[in-house]
């Protein structure tokens, strides 16, 4: 566990696995489309500093830190357009932003 950035929420054994980079200050891919009720898991992999992946409306959170992969879960349960950031200071701010399209 990395301290302030806390542990990764829980994935679902049959979670489709979804590798999403992070830099500073952004995700690729900046734009993430799953089905609703689908059970994901995000393999974040850090490219410079600590940077985390989180989406307030399903609690997920997943964070690393330089060079390092870490996975998180959740599940979209109902479609719609969410916003993935980093909670890092400074960071969303920054532009540290991507959409979740759910379908
Ligand atoms: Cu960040």
């Amino acid at each position: 566990m990395d301290g302030d950035h806390g542990g990764s929420s829980d994935v679902a054994d049959d979670a489709r696995r979804i590798e999403v980079l992070a830099s500073s200050f952004e995700f690729d891919p900046p734009e993430i489309q799953v089905a609703a009720g689908e059970n994901i898991a995000i393999v974040l992999t850090s490219t410079d500093i600590l940077h985390d992946f989180t989406i307030d409306e399903f609690e997920a959170h997943v964070a690393a830190d330089r060079g390092e992969t870490e996975v998180g879960g959740f599940t979209a349960e109902e479609p719609g357009r969410y916003i993935y950031y980093c909670t890092v200071a400074g960071h969303r701010e920054a532009g540290m932003e991507g959409t979740l399209v759910v379908a």
